[in-house]
């Protein structure tokens, strides 16, 4: 038989017919004189029952690729109430050895370090699938629901000759001669971007020099940026931003199935200016904050639980930062000064997305950089183009391995990452 396999999902409507399909052996069992086999692939798991009188079948063994042509009937104890029998097997790949895990277990009994390194195995788990599936869902929600908005999709050069965001955490690369480093954001690009299109969103990595050993850093993490100009202030697109993440919800709740109840989006976001935050957790912890300039990763948490009791919600915005934690391109707020027309966005104590309304003028930029002993030197075509015609503008930048792991209940980073990039792992 030398038709191209159908995926396992779509077997299922072929009741009653004969068909191929194709992926991993999962698990063989004998029982009852029969031999039950899960086949597993990226979209999910089959069972497939072997009797005597089907003819002889090659030795299966856990993770053997193999191709497989068989009767589709129902079965509604079977993983997706249906499976396969008199199946006639292929062996298309073999493991070499003994596996280094075995991924029968419903849950792997490994620890991150070792799934990591044995990563080309480890996310063969349908709990590690499940994981990238959602995530997967998360992105492409980001792209349809803002494309609904009629944001453009953007890509930008990551190697870029100055450091977007803070000097600090930049990756330096050497550069035909010249120094250059990797992009840390795409921010000037995208806030370049509003002055052709107007909207724009950009989905790329993003490189961070983190020297902390978190579980909520990495080194290389994925970027969902927005900017969009025309906007009378932050909260134009913080009302995007809300638009957006109810969809990605959704389609993560799709794909997580409806009995595994994620996150629910409040109507509203409930709001709280950086200073009330502070003057909240001063009285809460007992403790005079007041003069803090950010919030600790405790200070978060506090207030994630207080937006949980106080408005029953997962997601608090925290807006007006001070000016001087946030990047030389931040719009000030002129009715209270020090602070800033930017926000973050929490969820569940921890943040996953920063934004604000950006400066629009090129005077703005130079006095904003003098003041903070910046140089113009290699920001020529950046701040060029706040002199030709440039509106107000703001945007925002979701963490997308940040998101998935909170929304997952993932204690680490890393478990949202394929590949993690951090202070020790390059490899694999
Ligand atoms: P910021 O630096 O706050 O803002 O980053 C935006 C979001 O990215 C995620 N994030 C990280 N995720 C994993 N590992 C890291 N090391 C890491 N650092 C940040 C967080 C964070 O909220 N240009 C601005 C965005 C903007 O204003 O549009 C920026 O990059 O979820």
């Amino acid at each position: 038989n030398s038709e191209f396999p159908r995926v396992v999902e779509e077997v299922a409507s072929f009741v009653g017919h004969v068909v191929t399909t194709a992926g991993w052996i999962h698990r063989v069992r004998e029982l009852g004189g029969l031999t039950f086999i899960v086949l597993r692939d990226g979209t999910g798991l089959l069972q497939i029952v072997h009797a005597p009188a089907d003819g002889p079948i090659p030795a299966l063994q856990p993770e053997m690729a193999v191709k497989v042509t068989g009767r589709v009937v129902d079965e509604p104890r079977a993983p997706g109430g249906i499976e396969l029998r008199g199946a006639i097997f292929t062996v298309l790949g073999r493991p070499d050895g003994l596996l280094s895990l075995s991924l029968g277990a419903p849950a792997l009994e490994a620890g991150l370090d070792s799934r990591l390194t044995h990563a080309a195995l480890a996310l063969r788990h349908p709990a590690a699938q499940h994981v990238f599936r959602v995530q997967a869902r998360l992105a492409e929600a980001f792209r349809q629901g803002l494309s609904r908005e009629h944001f453009i999709e953007v890509h930008t050069p990551k190697i870029i000759g100055t450091a977007s965001e803070s000097g600090a955490n930049v990756f330096h690369l050497p550069y035909f001669g010249r120094s250059a480093y990797l992009a840390q954001s795409p921010q000037f690009y995208k806030q370049m971007m509003v002055g052709v299109f107007g909207r724009v969103f950009e989905v790329g990595p993003v490189f961070r020099a983190e020297p902390h050993d978190t579980g909520r850093h990495l080194s290389q993490y994925t970027s969902l940026d927005a900017e969009m100009g025309f906007i009378d202030g932050p909260e134009d697109v913080m009302a995007v931003l809300t638009r957006v993440m109810g969809a990605m919800l959704e389609a993560a709740q799709e794909a997580a199935g409806q009995e595994s109840p994620l996150a629910t989006m409040p109507g509203t976001i409930p709001v709280v200016h950086f200073e009330e935050a502070l003057a909240l957790l001063s009285d809460a912890l007992g403790e005079d904050l007041t003069a803090e300039p950010d919030l600790a990763p405790a200070h978060e948490r506090w207030l994630g639980e207080w937006a949980r009791s106080q408005y029953g919600s997962d997601f608090l915005f925290v807006v007006g930062y001070p000016m001087a934690k946030r990047p030389f391109y931040t719009m000030p707020d002129l009715q209270r000064p020090g602070f800033s027309r930017s926000f973050d966005l929490l969820f569940r104590g921890q943040e996953i997305v920063t934004g604000g309304q950006r400066l629009h003028r090129f005077q703005d930029y130079e006095k904003a950089m003098m003041q903070r002993g910046l140089s113009m030197t290699g920001l020529e075509g950046y701040l060029s183009a706040f002199q030709y015609g440039m509106p107000p503008h703001g945007g925002f930048a979701i963490g997308l391995e940040r998101l998935t792991a909170k929304l997952l209940g993932l204690a680490n980073i890393r478990e949202a990452t394929l590949f993690p990039r951090d202070t020790k792992r390059l490899e694999p």
